[in-house]
């Protein structure tokens, strides 16, 4: 396999096996598993960190395959248990590593919590990723077909998945103005930042003119998390967090 292993975060250690009781994330470059990373540094949770690197078209090498049958990341592993879906491990992780109970929300914003750890893979995602598709789309067509390709995508962008952005854009940008720093509206992130996070920075990185002042800033704020920044250093970069 390729890749390495950080044990708690110190020194790589290339090619040495986990130890079956360790926390690992198993992670793809520029990908949701940069959730899980910022939320084991704020938690200060020791874990072992296995990247692996998409290959030319984008998509996850075979190898993520062998950890967990859909062969996407963010995939977590900790002796005999393997576990996938970023908002399943953030509530596992929230679960078993957050005694002191550093990402519970104020009693106030437990529903915006409960509603944005959702809305972010349920309904915004979704819109993102079709995004990215319908761009993709023209230079995966045959060549003499790709100024029609090209037509159905801009028809799509903007009959279908930019109105429907805007209404996104929209309702993140009157949440943000009332619940401040973070979407549960307390003074530190919650699973609702941790899920929310990934589409903000992607659709900040590539369509800055789609999304609000509010977002913009948001993203600004948690990049510049200690605990953020310590994540991108380990993973040897990340680049929706670039500037
Ligand atoms: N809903 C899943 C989505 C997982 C997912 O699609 N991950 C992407 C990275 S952001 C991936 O691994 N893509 C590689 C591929 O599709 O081959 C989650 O939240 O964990």
């Amino acid at each position: 396999m390729d890749g390495l292993y950080i044990t708690g975060c110190t020194a790589p250690m290339p090619n040495s096996p986990s130890p079956p009781e360790a926390l690992t994330v198993h992670h793809l470059d520029d990908s949701r598993s940069m959730r899980i990373l910022w939320l084991l540094e704020e938690l200060g949770v020791p874990y072992e960190l296995r990247t692996y690197k998409r290959s030319q078209d984008m998509t996850a090498p075979a190898e993520l395959k062998k950890v967990h049958a859909r062969g996407v990341s963010p995939v977590i592993t900790k002796g005999g248990m393997t576990l996938a879906e970023s908002g399943a491990i953030i509530e596992y992780i929230r679960d078993k590593y957050d005694p002191a109970g550093k990402m519970q929300p104020p009693e106030f914003g437990k529903i915006d919590d409960l509603y944005f750890l959702h809305y972010a893979e349920g309904s915004l995602m979704p819109l993102l990723v079709d995004k990215l598709i319908f761009k993709i789309l023209p230079d995966k067509a045959p060549y003499l077909l790709r100024p029609m390709f090209t037509l159905i995508s801009n028809l799509m962008n903007s009959n279908f998945l930019d109105p429907r952005l805007e209404v996104h854009a929209e309702l993140i940008e009157e949440h943000l103005a009332k619940s401040g720093d973070f979407f549960a509206g307390g003074d530190h992130p919650t699973a609702a930042d941790y899920m929310m996070i990934f589409p903000l920075e992607s659709w900040s990185h590539r369509y800055p003119e789609l999304i609000g002042e509010n977002a913009k800033a948001y993203v600004e704020r948690i990049h510049s998390r200690p605990a953020y920044q310590r994540a991108v250093e380990k993973t040897g970069g990340h680049s929706y967090a670039q500037k």
